[in-house]
């Protein structure tokens, strides 16, 4: 791909926008950068566009950033019904993501995992394996560093683990990874996508380019997989808790059985996962898949599964007060992954729930609510229209803040209860971002 003197819009200057920007300046683009935040709220990422050496303009937030553009890239936040991505589409200028770009200069071979809930717990955790299994690995993507950050580097690692969400799948064309993992799809984005059609579509896009030479990784437990797997040009391997795979891996009493393509038998025993819950099993067995694949041998998965002991804000301890154990899973941002959480555990469980929909499918959730929940704390924004689905089905509180449901639970829970904090929400309503929820939930815990 020449990027030389080619006008390249990069729209965002968060994370991905930077990185792209550095990246094209590296490779002698003139560039043109907007955000629809005011220039004077830029702080460092105007400091740092203003030190490139390279051809670059910032322009007023609208479609003068498209004068002259041969390609577009948008950071993942970017909606594409926002006005600037209709009109470059519109002026058939080609609309890329970041991830597409680093693509396609990418020396290092890929695993991509994606999927609505457990990607960045089987990212992280493949990571691990690789590492402990003596490969050098960059892990990224959704997570830590943009992929256009390793590609713009010496590129030095053996592999490469990223995850990759719906917003960057969106503008991919010829993305390619060499082991690509779908984990689930449940209902996410849809005010981003329009449908739940058109959010599953864009993310078994990770497969589009796949050929025999490459490893697809799908749950079998997911409808869709049948006909999906069907389709696809690349070679399946199956994950199931819930019945034997011909190809893959699956749950044998106290054991997860991996079955190769060759028809061997290799057992890694349930009894080295500590992370929480069947859907933790899943993932693991998602990872062990991958790592395989990548060349790492059992006794390497077996430490790394071992010593891992899960994601910040996903279903994290945060405390135990009177006999009532606190959980964080601020990171659990729509209806699949509460019904996750929920899963986990087998006590009463208080349920925080709320902040910013997503128009999510909170009716979905009623089923575990009335077997599993003892108390309802919708707080945010959403907390009228959840109110509305499933309020009602048990003891019912509505709260302002989550500060003030985070007090709601500690003054009605008895011992023996779970307080969970899993939103189903995004945070946007009261913080910046879930890890900002998520520490504030864990601080109001610790001031119990
Ligand atoms: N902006 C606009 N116009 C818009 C939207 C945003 O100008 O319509 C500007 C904002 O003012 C801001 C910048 O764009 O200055 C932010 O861009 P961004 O929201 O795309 O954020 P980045 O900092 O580039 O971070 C992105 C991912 N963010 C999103 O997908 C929303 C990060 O994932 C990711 O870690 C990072 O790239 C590196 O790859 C976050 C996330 O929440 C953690 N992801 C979603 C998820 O996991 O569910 C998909």
């Amino acid at each position: 791909m020449k990027l030389e003197k080619q006008k390249v819009a990069v729209i965002g200057i968060g994370k991905t926008g930077r990185a792209t920007a550095r990246f094209l300046a590296g490779r002698g683009a003139r560039i043109a950068v907007t955000d629809e935040k005011p220039v004077s709220a830029w702080g460092e990422a105007l400091v740092e566009l203003e030190e490139l050496s390279a051809d670059l303009i910032i322009t007023p937030y609208g479609p003068e950033v498209l004068t002259g553009a041969d390609l577009v890239i948008p950071s993942p936040g970017v909606y594409p019904a926002n006005p600037i991505l209709v009109e470059a589409l519109r002026r058939e200028i080609p609309v890329l993501s970041e991830i597409e770009i680093a693509w396609r200069f990418l020396k290092t071979p890929l695993v991509a995992v994606t999927g609505t809930n457990g990607k960045t717990t089987v990212t992280t955790l493949i990571g691990d394996m690789l590492c402990t299994a003596g490969k050098k690995v960059f892990v990224g993507g959704n997570i830590g560093a943009p992929l256009i950050e390793y590609a713009d580097g010496p590129q030095n690692a053996d592999w490469i683990v990223a995850e990759v969400s719906s917003f960057q799948l969106q503008w991919a064309r010829e993305f390619h990874p060499h082991v690509a993992l779908l984990l689930n799809v449940t209902s996410d984005h849809i005010d981003y996508h329009g449908s739940f059609d058109a959010y599953r579509r864009i993310k078994e896009r990770i497969f589009a380019r796949q050929t025999p030479y490459d490893l697809a990784i799908l749950n079998a437990d997911e409808a869709s997989t049948a006909i999906l797997s069907g389709r696809l040009s690349a070679r399946t391997e199956l994950f199931s808790s819930s019945g034997a795979v011909a190809c893959g891996i699956f749950l044998e009493g106290e054991k997860m059985v991996r079955v190769s393509p060759s028809g061997e038998r290799e057992d890694f025993p349930l009894g080295i996962i500590r992370i929480p819950g069947r859907h933790n099993v899943e993932n693991v067995m998602a990872a062990i898949i991958a790592a395989r694949a990548c060349g790492c041998l059992p006794p390497s998965l077996i430490e790394a599964v071992e010593s891992f002991r899960g994601i910040a804000h996903r279903i994290e301890y945060a405390g135990e007060k009177n006999g009532v154990v606190f959980y964080d899973d601020s990171k659990g941002t729509n209806v699949g992954a509460v019904i996750r959480a929920l899963e986990s555990f087998s006590c009463p469980v208080i349920l925080l729930l709320g902040g910013r929909d997503k128009e999510g499918d909170f009716a979905a959730l009623a089923p575990l609510i009335r077997s599993r929940v003892r108390e309802l704390v919708l707080f945010g924004e959403a907390r009228e229209k959840i109110n509305g689905l499933v309020g009602g089905m048990v003891r019912t509180t509505l709260a302002a803040t989550m500060k003030e449901a985070v007090t709601t639970a500690r003054n009605h829970a008895s011992p023996g209860d779970v307080v969970l904090l899993s939103p189903g929400c995004a945070s946007f309503d009261e913080f910046a971002n879930y890890k900002e929820r998520g520490n504030v939930f864990q601080k109001l815990v610790r001031q119990i």
